[in-house]
Formats: structure tokens, sequence, C-alpha cells
């Protein structure tokens, strides 16, 4: 025991590092047998049986008829935009991660950022008409924490200006509304599978889209351009998914169901226990059928005893790394603050939410004394 410490330090120290989130593995012993099947085929990459098994069964799962898929998230962001050819100007939501921004200047295209609606911090509807120029292609909207954007409101606005619409469907695996997937709207759909996510493959990601002539330009794009060992028909890229990547996926997908049962009693527990502890707003859903409970967000409010960063500093002081997502806003980076769409003042609730959330951690293995650790020491301020 440290005597120049402080009681209260000592106990900290010996406290559980708790993890905004913990990857969620299936048994290392259930995976070896797909590992054998590699190493005796010798297929590694390029397409191999692993990846045609999991396009296949990620479609069933999931509910949406085409997908396609990639090494990371972020490449099939790009990839996406390639695919329908977007240029010009596209309107995009500043409370993301990066990555949703990124996509667009990798392929030379201006961001125009609109302000999110304050109950479900997806993009606004309301304030993307105003956004709109004569340089705007596309939309690009976020369902931001998996909870779903008001899809019907954009695609009128799409369908009224001619514009296409690629969600960054990131944090969306598995989430159902009353009329399905919701990966089933906008032009395309990508989704994530980090390590961080839902549902992960170590790396990986997708993209999903409805018709056929569409994915076959996404896998050749995904690959170089190629059609076959003379033809390139696209300055693509390698973008591909890697057959153990592939194969662990396919795994992973035996165990989703209980992983998003745990999420749920997780979600309830902390809804629960946070109910009456005055200052903090957990965030609403947002209409789904079939929720996928991926982040857990409250928002600090200006009567609770702590600011939200004195609260993250707090946690953090007890071993705790719940996380700030998303601190900063996109638009205040340095390859965005010049925009004219990326001033303060025309994201008002964007900037007010990111100052004030906090992501609680959430993950299937978390255990419900953690849950009551973590409470306790909101409560306790
Ligand atoms: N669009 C949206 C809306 C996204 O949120 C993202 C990714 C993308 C696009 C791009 O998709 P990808 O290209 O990534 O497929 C994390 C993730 O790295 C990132 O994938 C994710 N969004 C973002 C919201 O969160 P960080 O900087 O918070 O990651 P990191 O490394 O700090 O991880 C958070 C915690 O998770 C760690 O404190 C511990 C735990 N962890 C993490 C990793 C990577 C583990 O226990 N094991 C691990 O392997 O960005």
């Amino acid at each position: 025991m440290n005597a120049s410490l402080p009681a209260k330090a000592v106990a900290a120290l010996t406290e559980e590092t708790i993890f905004v989130t913990q990857p969620h593995l299936a048994p290392l012993d259930e995976f070896i047998p797909y590992l054998r099947r590699i190493w005796d085929s010798r297929v590694l990459t390029n397409g191999g049986p692993f990846h045609q098994q999991l396009e296949k069964a990620l479609c069933e799962y999931l509910g949406v008829q085409h997908l396609a898929l990639f090494a990371n998230g972020t490449l099939a962001l790009v990839t996406a935009l390639q695919a329908l050819r977007i240029t010009g100007e596209v309107i995009t939501t500043p409370y993301s991660f990066a990555a949703t921004a990124h996509s667009l200047l990798w392929n030379g295209i201006k961001p125009v950022f609109v302000d999110v609606d304050a109950d479900t911090l997806n993009l606004d509807p309301a304030r993307i008409e105003a956004a709109i120029t004569p340089q705007t292609t596309a939309i690009m909207p976020v369902h931001c924490y998996g909870h779903p954007c008001d899809v019907d409101a954009i695609q009128k606005l799409a369908d009224n200006y001619n514009l296409r619409v690629i969600y960054d469907a990131a944090h969306a695996f598995g989430v159902e509304t009353e009329s399905g997937s919701v990966l089933q709207h906008g032009d395309l759909a990508v989704l994530s599978f980090h390590a961080t996510k839902v549902f992960n493959t170590f790396e990986g990601g997708a993209i999903i889209c409805p018709d056929a002539k569409t994915k076959q330009r996404i896998d050749h794009l995904k690959n170089f351009g190629f059609v076959d060992e003379v033809t390139v028909v696209a300055p693509g890229i390698n973008g591909k998914m890697s057959e153990i990547n592939a194969a662990f996926g396919l795994l992973q997908l035996q165990h989703i169901d209980a992983a998003l049962a745990r999420r749920k009693e997780i979600d309830a527990q902390y809804r629960e226990l946070l109910r009456d502890v005055p200052g903090i707003r957990c965030l609403p859903d947002a209409g789904e059928k079939r929720a996928n409970y991926a982040y857990f967000p409250v928002l600090v409010e200006p009567d609770y005893p702590l600011s939200r960063d004195a609260l993250y500093q707090k946690f953090r002081d007890h071993n705790i790394y719940a996380r700030r997502y998303f601190y900063p806003l996109i638009s205040d980076f340095p390859m965005y603050r010049g925009l004219p769409s990326a001033a303060r003042g025309n994201l008002p609730v964007a900037a007010a939410a990111s100052a004030k959330v906090l992501c609680l951690p959430i993950y299937p293995t978390l255990t419900s004394d953690n849950i009551e650790r973590v409470v306790g020491l909101i409560a306790d301020s």
C-alpha cells in the first residue's frame, strides 16, 4: 500500500479497468476449424469461399438483397461514392466519426454540414433543403448510435431534388424499423465491422445495395477495377475482405443474437438506474422495432453538479474510459473548419450535443456489478 496516496486514490488504482467497449469474440476453439480450412485450401483472399458465404449469410441475417464485403467501413464509404459517381457537394452531418466526411474529401467532394435533430442527433431533414445548391449531388446521413434517421423525409427531399442518398450505417447493424431493415434505405448503405462495433470481423465493412448491377460495379471497384485477367473498367481500389476476416464473421454471426440480447439488458439496466439522476438525460430510441444498443450515450445537462468533461475525468480517475463520441465535431477539424457550413452558428444543436454527450461502457460481457459501479460514480457527484 502506498502511504503517500490518499485512500480514495489507492482504491482507484485497484479498480478493474472498464473501456467504452470490448470486442465481442466467439470462443477461440470454435475458430480453429475455420483456420484449418483456410490453411488446407491456401485461398487467403480475392473473393474466396468464406467471403462468398459471409455475403450470403449477412444478406439473409440482415434482410437485404445484395451486400459487398470490404476490408473496413472507410474503404466501403469511399467506394460507395465512387460507385454512384458522386461529385460536387454532398450534404452530411458534423456529428459523426471523422471517416464520414473524410470519405468525401478522398473523392474530391465538398462536404456541406447541416445541423442535427435534437432528439435523435441525426441529420435534421428540415434543414437540408436550405443547404442544397446546383452543385449538390447527394446526401450522406449517419444512423448515429444505430438510431434510424428520418429515412422517409430524407428520401422525399432526394426525390424532389434528384439527389442520391448514401447512408453511413456504420452503427446500424441489425437495426429494424416497422418497414424492415433500416439498411434497405437510400441508394446505398455502408456498414462497419470494426472491432468496436456490434458485429465485428476484427476489421471489416460492407456496402448494401438494392440491385445486382450496382453490386457488380462495387465488386469491380473493390478489386482494382478488374473484370477479368485483362479487363480493367475503373480506377478501383483494393478494398477486399480477407478469408480470415470473412470466416471469423461467419462464426461471429452464430453468436450475434445472444450478444444483442445482452446489450438490450444492459441498456435497460442503465435506463432504470439513471432514471432519477438529476441532470443526466438518456437519449431515447428513434422508433426502432429492433434496436442494436450499439452505444449508450447520456447527455450531461446544466443541472448536473459536474460538467461533462469533469465527469469524463472522474471516470478516468476510477479507471473507467467513457468516451465523448462525438467531440470535437467533424466540422471543427482543421480540414473542415474553413468551410462556410462549418460555422458554429450553422450547427447549434450539434455543437450543444457534442459538449454534453458521454458514451458509457456497453458490451455483452459488461457485468451488472460494473454497470452499478459506473452509475454509482455518476450518482455520487
Ligand atoms: N462511420 C462511422 C459513423 C463510424 O463510427 C466509423 C467508425 C466509420 C464510419 C469507419 O468505419 P471503420 O473504417 O472503422 O470500419 C473507434 C473505432 O476505431 C471506429 O471504427 C469507430 N467508428 C469509432 C466510433 O470508434 P476510437 O478512436 O474510439 O477507437 P479506440 O481504439 O479508442 O477504441 C475504443 C475502445 O475500444 C478502447 O478504449 C478499448 C476498446 N478496444 C478497441 C480496439 C480497437 C478494444 O478493447 N480492442 C480493440 O481492438 O474509434
